[in-house]
C-alpha cells in the first residue's frame, strides 16, 4: 500500500516552497513600507513611550521598535507556517501520512535560525546599551549634578566637577512645602552623581526614559546624557519603593535654553535662592507639573480620641 501523501509529496513540495518564497517575500516587502514610514508612529510605538528628550532614550526607542518588527516578522513567518500545515495536511483519511524524520536541512535550519536572531538581537542591545551607559566621553566637559536622595525628597547640587571631592557651587534642597526644581540647559552634556543620605531610592524622570538606583553608602552611580532636546517641564520620580512617602517623592526637571541656564546659575551663586534665580530668568519659580504632598489633615478628619488618649 502506498500512503495518499507519498503520491503527492512532489506537487505540494513544489507549491509549499512557492508559498514558502512568497511569504518571505511578503515580509520583506511589508517590512520594507513600514520602516519606509514612521512605524513606530503609525503604531504607536508599540507601546514604548515616543517623547523621549535625551538622543538615549532616541536609541532606545529604535531599538524597541526594530526588535519589534522583527519579532513580528518571525511572527507573522511561523503562524504562516502553523496555519498553512493546519490546512494544508488536514486529515483527509484513515491512512497514516507519510512520516517524515531526520530531515537534516529542516532541523539545521530551526537550530540555526533562532541562534543567529539571538544574536542579532543581543549584537544591537548590546551597542545602544553601552552607549546609553557610557560615561566620561573624550572631549566633553558635561555639567555635573549630584543627586542627593532621603526619605523623601531630593536635593541637586550643582558641582564644580567630577567625583566626591569636587565642590558644590550651587543647591536646590526640597521641602515638604516646595517642590524641588532641578534647571539644566539643552544642548550640554549632563552627568548625574547619585548618593542617598538613607535608603535606596531611584532617580526617575519618565521623559529620559531612564532610571537609576541612587544608594546610600559608597556606591555613587553615575550616568550621562549627551543632552537635553526639548525645553520644557518634566516630573521626576522615585523609582525605588522607599517608605512611606515613596509616591510623593517626586521633583520637577526644567530644561531651559543655555543662555537662562547661564543667567540661572549666575543668580543661584550670587545667592539667591532657587525661586527667585527662576524668577529672575522668566520662568515659574514653582514646579507645574506636580505638587507638594498634601496630607488634607485637619481638625475634622483628624482622629481626636485617640489624640486625647495619648495624652493620658
Ligand atoms: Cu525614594
Amino acid at each position: 500500500m502506498v500512503a495518499r501523501g507519498s503520491e503527492v509529496r512532489p506537487r505540494s513540495q513544489r507549491r509549499g516552497a512557492g508559498r514558502l518564497v512568497g511569504v518571505s517575500l511578503g515580509a520583506a516587502v511589508l517590512l520594507t513600507l513600514l520602516t519606509g514610514c514612521d512605524v513606530g508612529k503609525t503604531f504607536d510605538g508599540f507601546g514604548w513611550p515616543q517623547n523621549g528628550i535625551t538622543p538615549e532614550a532616541h536609541r532606545m526607542y529604535d531599538l524597541w521598535i526594530a526588535s519589534t518588527i522583527a519579532a513580528l516578522a518571525v511572527g507573522v513567518f511561523v503562524w504562516g507556517l502553523i496555519f498553512w500545515c493546519v490546512i494544508r495536511y488536514r486529515k483527509r483519511g484513515d491512512a497514516l501520512p507519510v512520516q517524515t524524520r531526520f530531515n537534516m536541512p529542516m532541523e539545521f535550519l530551526y537550530t540555526i535560525a533562532p541562534i543567529l536572531i539571538v544574536a542579532v538581537l543581543f549584537y544591537y542591545t548590546a551597542i545602544v546599551q553601552t552607549g546609553v551607559d557610557k560615561v566620561d566621553r573624550p572631549g566633553e566637559q558635561p555639567i555635573v549634578v549630584e543627586v542627593v536622595a532621603f526619605k523623601w525628597n531630593w536635593q541637586f547640587n550643582y558641582r564644580d566637577g567630577k567625583g566626591k571631592e569636587a565642590k558644590t557651587v550651587a543647591s536646590t534642597l526640597g521641602t515638604s512645602d516646595v517642590i524641588p526644581v532641578l534647571v539644566l540647559p539643552t544642548g550640554r552634556p549632563i552627568r548625574f552623581e547619585e548618593t542617598s543620605k538613607d535608603v535606596i531610592h531611584s532617580f526617575w524622570v519618565p521623559e529620559m526614559l531612564f532610571k537609576r538606583d541612587v544608594f546610600p553608602g559608597n556606591v555613587r552611580n553615575v550616568f550621562e546624557v549627551s543632552q537635553l532636546e526639548t525645553e520644557g517641564a518634566y516630573v521626576g520620580r522615585c523609582a525605588e519603593l522607599c517608605g512611606t512617602y515613596h509616591s510623593m517623592m517626586n521633583f520637577e526637571l526644567r530644561v531651559v535654553s543655555p543662555d537662562k541656564y547661564d543667567q540661572f546659575m549666575a543668580a543661584k551663586t550670587a545667592g539667591k535662592s532657587t525661586q527667585e534665580a527662576l524668577q529672575s530668568i522668566g520662568e515659574d519659580p514653582f514646579a507645574t507639573k506636580t505638587h507638594p504632598f498634601d496630607t488634607k489633615r485637619n481638625d475634622r478628619n483628624f482622629n481626636k480620641t485617640s489624640a486625647a488618649g495619648a495624652g493620658n
